[in-house]
């Protein structure tokens, strides 16, 4: 086992790392930004190194301050969070050419999967189910008139560099087809530096169901179910859940098995999460996250399993704990994300913080780096705590949720906390009933009143 990590992350993730390591007797290595030397993470870790000024692109990604800390702590292993360089091919081939271990997949997989047209050709050789469309990239317009003629509208275009929903265009009907095309491609080209793009029927009304995978990097996988993401705003997530309302236990264990197979087939190590749209009790692959997420807790309330300690033990070398047959779910698990933010337009809204209290009680984790008198820095993700409540079903997790948000108090700025009770009074929050769209629709019916 390793003796000192590096967590190359700030906020509730690096928190969240920290403990793991802890529970391990792991020594941890928090970096930070000129920013946040106030911050819990650089509090709480063993040992804190500056490693820039308060721009992420000059601190949290910065490749050289990140390997120079490593070297003047002594950490044999990095655990990168998610954001920042956790999906960084680049990053994770320095680390593997310094002998350092990064906690997570290989580069070779990262870059697979960070590519969407060989993440999709990848998967649909393993036997993933994939949205329809094209065979690859398509290069031309005569060509992306042919695939869509052949499958009909509306299609998507989408950037193979993109993904989490940046650089796609839809074409709702033929006439719309030129224009996406060509805007995916420039817009794609300026933000990427890469012009390829794909086209796939376009799903109207699918929820966002993601299955949790973990390898152990030897060809065993096994799967974690899955969570429904649906409620989003502008590819934020905002309210996430498992089991999903609408997966039954025959459809998650073959859906997960084709998962873990998969991931098994190509010797993938860690946590990995398959992101499906999910239609008419089709499930359609479109993307493959090759990090832990921010949603993960939900997953580990209802298996009652630690996947950060995991993903660390793996990278050690360790056997995997995971056996798919000791795998069950138990009771059903809520997320929601608190953002410093202020209704109704989603504004950031950094500032300090004159009270926190989290609430507490059975069933209720918060993950959370704030605390009383903590200046929120205006540089960052404006996510600031995680509440997850677990019951022993969607009804109970619910009234759960309702409670905790009463105990929880943010005081010094404004949070997206009223939006959880006001989803709380929602028939079809009580009920599951909700896809991608539901939560922009609902948001717009508010505006008007
Ligand atoms: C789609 C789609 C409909 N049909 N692909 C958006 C994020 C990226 N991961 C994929 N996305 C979508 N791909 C096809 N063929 C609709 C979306 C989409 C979406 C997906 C998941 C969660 C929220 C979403 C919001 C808008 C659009």
């Amino acid at each position: 086992m390793f003796s000192k990590v590096l967590i190359a992350n700030r906020g509730e993730i690096a928190l969240r790392v920290i403990r793991a390591c802890r529970e391990l007797g792991i020594q941890t290595v928090a970096v930070h930004s000129t920013a946040d030397s106030d911050a819990m993470h650089v509090r709480m870790a063993d040992e804190s190194v500056c490693i820039g000024p308060p721009p992420g692109a000059l601190s949290y990604l910065n490749v050289p301050n990140i390997m120079s800390a490593c070297e003047i702590t002594g950490a044999e292993a990095v655990h990168p969070g998610y954001g920042f360089l956790s999906e960084n091919a680049q990053f994770v081939q320095v680390l593997e050419d310094h002998d350092i271990k990064f906690i997570g997949p290989t580069a070779e997989h990262i870059r697979i999967m960070g590519d969407k047209i060989t993440a999709k050709e990848t998967m649909k050789n393993l036997g993933v189910p994939c949205v329809p469309g094209s065979d690859g990239g398509v290069d031309t317009i005569e060509e992306a008139f042919e695939v869509s003629d052949d499958m009909g509208f509306p299609v998507i275009v989408k950037a193979t560099a993109g993904g989490g929903g940046r650089g796609m265009k839809l074409a709702k009907t033929r006439d719309d087809l030129e224009e996406a095309f060509f805007s995916a491609r420039s817009e794609s080209k300026a933000a990427f530096g890469n012009d390829e793009v794909y086209i796939e029927k376009y799903l109207t009304l699918p929820r966002h169901i993601e299955i949790q995978v973990f390898g152990d990097g030897r060809g065993k996988a096994v799967h974690l179910g899955e969570r429904d993401c649906s409620l989003q705003r502008r590819h934020q997530k905002v309210f996430e859940e498992a089991p999903g309302p609408v997966i039954d236990a025959k459809t998650r264990a073959r859906i997960g098995k084709v998962c873990a197979d998969a991931v098994a087939d190509i010797g993938y190590a860690g946590a990995g999460t398959i992101e499906f749209l999910y239609e008419g009790g089709e499930f359609f692959f479109i993307e493959m996250n090759t990090r832990l997420q921010v949603e993960h807790p939900v997953t580990e309330a209802i298996f009652g399993v630690d996947l950060v300690k995991q993903q660390i033990r793996v990278a050690a070398g360790e056997e995997m704990w995971f056996k798919q047959e000791n795998l069950s779910i138990k009771g059903h698990a809520i997320e929601v994300r608190i953002n410093a933010e202020k209704l109704p337009n989603f504004t950031p809204c950094p500032g300090t913080i004159s009270t926190f209290h989290a609430p507490g009680g059975l069933g209720v984790r918060m993950d959370s780096a704030l605390y009383d008198g903590y200046s929120i820095p205006p540089y960052y993700d404006s996510l600031i705590a995680k509440l997850i409540v677990t019951g022993t079903d969607r009804t109970a997790a619910l009234a759960r949720l309702n409670r905790a948000l009463g105990e929880l108090i943010v005081d010094g700025v404004d949070t997206t906390i009223p939006l959880f009770y006001a989803l709380l009074d929602e028939p079809d929050i009580q009920s599951g009933d909700y896809n991608i769209h539901w939560l922009e629709n609902w948001l717009e019916a508010q505006a008007e009143g």
